[in-house]
């Protein structure tokens, strides 16, 4: 889609895939509409992270954060919440975190911190906060989340 546009823009040629001012239009492909990059985000309709912080700006947008503003990023520590039994006891975990678009990411368990074991694998990043229930066997344990590209 990109490459054809730019065949398009730069040699002529008749092959019809948008115009960059079209409305419908997203040259970098970023979640964001070029018209609205330039008239509104003040992104770069060509460049998907326009400031270089890792994050796409679509993805900011839909997160809450400023895609101009490299200090502006989502935390990448996911956050917890517990739900206890009346006794006092860990009864779930919650896990939530942000996540990037077409990145992977899996939620992982531990013991001791060295061996760890598969929770959920594979789930697809996509620009928002992603939220998990985690039932617990036992009340120390250890979790994470990592980030696969
Ligand atoms: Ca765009
Ligand atoms: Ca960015
Ligand atoms: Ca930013």
């Amino acid at each position: 889609m990109l490459s054809l546009s730019r065949v398009n823009l730069n040699e002529g040629s008749l092959l019809s895939v948008g115009k960059p001012d079209d409305r419908s239009f997203d040259r970098d492909n970023d979640g964001l509409l070029d018209s609205d990059e330039l008239a509104y985000f003040r992104t770069n309709p060509d460049l998907k992270d326009s400031d270089g912080d890792g994050w796409d700006d679509g993805d900011e947008i839909r997160l809450g954060y400023i895609p101009t503003k490299s200090q502006s990023i989502p935390a990448i520590e996911p956050r917890f919440s517990t739900v206890r039994r009346p006794n006092g006891g860990l009864r779930s975990l919650k896990v939530s975190f942000a996540t990037r678009s077409s990145r992977t990411y899996h939620i992982e368990q531990s013991k001791d911190l060295i061996n760890w074991s598969i929770l959920e694998n594979e789930i697809i990043g996509a620009g928002k906060m992603i939220t998990r229930q985690l039932l617990l066997q036992d009340d120390k344990m250890f979790i994470r989340v990592r980030e696969e590209q």
